[in-house]
Order: C-alpha cells, then sequence, then structure tokens
C-alpha cells in the first residue's frame, strides 16, 4: 500500500526550497504524527547533520519512518555535481552522496540524487556526461545493495537539469546499468512540465518507480493547484506502487496548513 509522507529541511542555503518544514525537526516530526502521516523525508547539509540530530528517538516516539534522504545540499552548498569536468570535484560529489547514503541506510531509508545530476554543457559533452552519470549510478546502486537500501534518482525539469527530464528518459538512463538497485523519483511538479501524460508515464515507467513527491502543479500542497490526482493514483495503483507519496511542496500559505491539505489529498486519492 503506498505510504505518505513529509519534507524537511535543516539545509540553511535551501531555505527558500520547495519543503514543507524547514528548520525544525522535532516540529516537523510531531505535526506529522497528529495529522497520522506515515513517514519524514529529510534535507539536510551533510551525513555528521543527519547523525547529529535525535532523529531515531524522534522517529520512535512519533511512530514516524524515514522516507528518504536528499543529497542536493551537495550542490546547493559545495556546488558539486556528478558531471563536473574534473575529475576530483565528480568523486567528491559521489563521496558526498556515498555518506549521505549510508548515513540514511541508518535510518533504512534511501538516498535522492536530484540536483547533484548536475548538467552536460560546451565543456562536457552530452555522451560524455551521460557516461559520468551512468557509471556513478553504477557504483552508488551498488554501494546502497551493500547496504540494504536503494538509491532514488530523481528526472528533473529542463530548467533544473538537461541530463534526464522525463520518466522515459529515465529508464533510458538505468536501463543499461547491471545494478536494479537505482529507481526512478516521480516528482510530479516536474512531470507537470515536461510530460505528455502524468498517468501514461507513469504506467510505463512501472517497476523503476521507487518514490513519489506528491505535490500539485504549482508545487504548492496537493489540492492547492490544477493537478488532476484521479488518474495518477490509479496509474500508480495499477503498476503496484507501494512506495512513499512525499509531500515536496512550498510553504504556502504555511507548513500546517499545506501538511493537512496534502494529507487529505492523500487520503481521498489512495485511502478512499
Ligand atoms: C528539485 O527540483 C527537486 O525536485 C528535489 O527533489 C531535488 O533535490
Ligand atoms: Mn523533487
Amino acid at each position: 500500500m503506498i505510504k505518505s509522507a513529509i519534507t524537511v529541511s535543516i539545509v540553511e542555503q535551501a531555505r527558500k526550497g520547495p519543503f514543507v518544514f524547514h528548520d525544525s525537526v522535532p516540529d516537523a516530526c510531531r505535526i506529522a504524527s497528529e495529522l497520522a502521516f506515515d513517514a519524514v523525508e529529510l534535507f539536510a547539509p551533510s551525513a555528521d547533520a543527519i547523525r547529529a540530530l535525535p532523529l531515531q528517538e524522534l522517529l520512535n516516539q512519533h511512530n514516524l519512518k524515514l522516507a528518504a534522504v536528499g543529497t542536493g545540499a551537495g550542490m546547493v552548498v559545495h556546488k558539486l555535481h556528478l558531471c563536473d569536468p574534473n575529475s576530483s570535484r565528480r568523486q567528491q560529489a559521489e563521496q558526498f552522496i556515498s555518506d549521505i547514503m549510508r548515513a540514511g541506510a541508518e535510518f533504512g531509508a534511501p538516498a535522492i540524487i536530484g540536483s547533484m545530476q548536475g548538467k552536460w554543457d560546451d565543456v562536457v559533452d552530452q555522451q560524455t556526461a551521460t557516461g559520468y552519470l551512468r557509471d556513478a549510478l553504477q557504483r552508488l546502486g551498488e554501494h546502497a545493495q551493500s547496504l540494504g537500501t536503494t538509491l532514488i534518482y530523481e528526472p528533473l525539469n529542463r530548467y533544473e537539469t538537461n541530463m534526464a527530464n522525463t520518466m522515459a528518459q529515465g529508464v533510458e538512463l538505468l536501463k543499461p546499468l547491471a545494478t536494479k538497485s537505482v529507481k526512478l523519483l516521480a516528482d510530479l511538479f516536474h512531470m507537470n512540465i515536461e510530460e505528455v501524460s502524468i498517468a501514461d508515464a507513469l504506467r510505463d515507467a512501472g517497476d523503476f518507480i521507487g518514490h513519489v513527491h506528491f505535490v500539485d502543479s504549482n508545487r504548492q500542497a496537493a489540492g492547492r493547484g490544477h493537478m488532476d490526482f484521479g488518474p495518477i493514483a490509479a496509474a500508480l495503483a495499477s503498476i503496484g506502487f507501494d512506495g512513499y507519496a512525499s509531500a515536496e511542496a512550498f510553504p504556502i500559505p504555511d507548513s500546517l496548513t499545506i501538511a493537512r491539505q496534502t494529507i487529505e489529498t492523500f487520503r481521498k486519492c489512495f485511502r478512499s
């Protein structure tokens, strides 16, 4: 059965980012639990910052799981990414992801690669960049498997990457990998920009889908935009998706309102 999650960021530089809660993991866990979310998804500045939290206590206290950990702070804070022309910078990017992945795996959570995938450009052409990204995903996927978890790769809209913008391009990127431990993140906000049909794209990607960012067309809480959630819910049910639908949305008008709105829409989609 599909599960609900809600995002919390503790990255100072991502204060304006699309996360429901900012700064206080205890407050996020308390509200998530009061609204009966299954899990929280954490965006943290480093593996050390994850371990410095009383995370296990908070999860136990509030009967929550950790749905996933984001790695985007590597880009936001350190400007690292996996397609950097400089091999030592690429290595640092991979190490950053690896470290966060290990910290997440301690809580049974996969790591997400979004902005850390980077881009191709005049210096690193498309073929070279795709090679860099595939090689890194293969190594990180094997690492994830050895930790008993998966790695989640997120196609992003065209204004954020040119590596993979659609689910089909994501599948094309992952298919040649020997590891089966890398899955796709279907972020409904990016898909609303890039896909011909969100529902068809989800159905076509099928088993590749490992995680969903559950959000409306305008990146506000599900139910506050013009997304048609009926066919999306039906498509996720038809592929037997049983991962997390995690709210990654702007706290507009405020965190509590959008947490409430998200869980209401989640229940209409997946519990009725
Ligand atoms: C970025 O737009 C995004 O959707 C995040 O999940 C990536 O870290
Ligand atoms: Mn996302």
